[in-house]
């Protein structure tokens, strides 16, 4: 049994030495340790022994059961270790790699316009007002004294839709539903989508506006002169020249169309200003009574002027796209310049 105990010994511990995984050192606890294991069968064997031998024999079996029970704790503690070091190894981070960076997105540069406009008349007392792109007839046409056979209300310049909607073609409805719902001194602008049928070099189907309108009991034309001017020049240059010329627009009268000299040539006459030296920029106007009659104003009390602008067509003369349509294919080649 002696010999037996230790031939167990010695190959026990030569297999524990070669078993290179969790699951081959358990097997191999399981072969010795088990139920039953070889060295369990030999434990079991006890009892048939003599008395003078039993303790010699229990004595070295427990020492075998001991050096093997330490052999098979060292083994899992080293095969533990040796599986974190892979581990680690494997999971190994170079921090001095350079950092991924973030994408940034940045605003469209009609947004960048739009906010630019918005930020310069926010300045000068105006509030920002929204509403629906999705207008009434009414609100589009008719409160802004548009008559059923004026040429914009043509079904090819207008997008209709059901049941007396349609897009709207200009942002001035909210202006009217301002109007409706606060009594003046008003100062508002308003930015926006507008749509029209309209498909060109210098028109989208979509394009933004912003309007402006201010309504008190003796707002003048030339107080509108001023922001107007005013404006041009924050959003150009001090040195941009402003002139008025004399047009029609339904909802106002008297009507103005606004030009700035040319800032590619500084007034001089160039081929982006067609020799002229002056770009339109702008419609403005005196409120038409009739526009105040329709919102409950009495005309006699309020005097009102508007004006209204193309956010493309100022991004345009800005930053001198060549074809605004452009500006809608979201080619990020094209986009990424602004
Ligand atoms: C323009 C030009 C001139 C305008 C007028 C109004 C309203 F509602 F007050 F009557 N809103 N916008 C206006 C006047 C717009 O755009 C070229």
């Amino acid at each position: 049994m002696k010999a037996e105990l230790q031939a167990i010994q010695a190959e026990a511990l030569e297999a524990i030495k070669s078993a290179d995984t969790p699951d081959a050192l358990e097997s191999l606890r399981i072969k010795y340790f088990g139920r039953k294991g070889k060295l369990t069968d030999v434990m079991k064997g006890m009892g048939k022994l003599s008395a003078e031998e039993r303790p010699e024999m229990g004595k070295l079996a427990n020492e075998v059961r001991a050096t093997l029970t330490q052999a098979f704790e060292a083994a899992t503690q080293a095969l533990h270790s040796q599986q974190q070091e892979q581990q680690l190894a494997a999971e190994a981070v170079d921090i001095t790699l350079p950092g991924r960076k973030p994408a940034y997105g940045k605003a469209h540069p009609i947004m960048q316009t739009l906010e630019q406009i918005e930020a310069i008349f926010y300045q000068m007392g105006f509030e920002v007002v929204t509403g629906p792109d999705v207008e009434t007839e009414y609100y589009n046409f008719d409160a802004l004294n548009t008559p059923a056979d004026h040429p914009a209300r043509d079904l090819h310049d207008t997008f209709y839709l059901t049941d007396g909607h349609l897009l709207r073609t200009h942002t001035s409805p909210v202006q009217i539903r301002t109007m409706e719902n606060q009594k003046p001194p008003i100062r508002i602008i308003v930015p926006g989508k507008c749509y029209r049928v309209d498909y060109d070099v210098s028109h989208t189907p979509m394009f933004h506006q912003v309007e402006g309108l201010l309504v008190d009991k003796h707002a003048t034309f030339s107080e509108l002169k001023g922001i107007l001017t005013s404006f041009v020049r924050q959003m150009f240059g001090d040195k941009t020249q402003m002139r008025f010329r004399p047009h029609f627009f339904p909802f106002t009268e008297p009507s103005a169309e606004a030009d700035i000299s040319c800032a590619v040539c500084q007034g001089k006459g160039c081929r982006s200003c067609g020799g002229t030296g002056w770009v339109e920029i702008l419609g403005a106007g005196a409120v038409d009574p009739a526009v105040f009659e329709a919102v409950n104003y009495d005309p006699n009390e309020v005097t009102g002027f508007a004006f209204g602008m193309g956010v493309e067509r100022i991004a345009n003369l800005q930053f001198r796209i060549p074809d605004i349509r452009t500006l809608y294919e979201n080619d990020l080649r094209f986009l990424r310049q602004f």
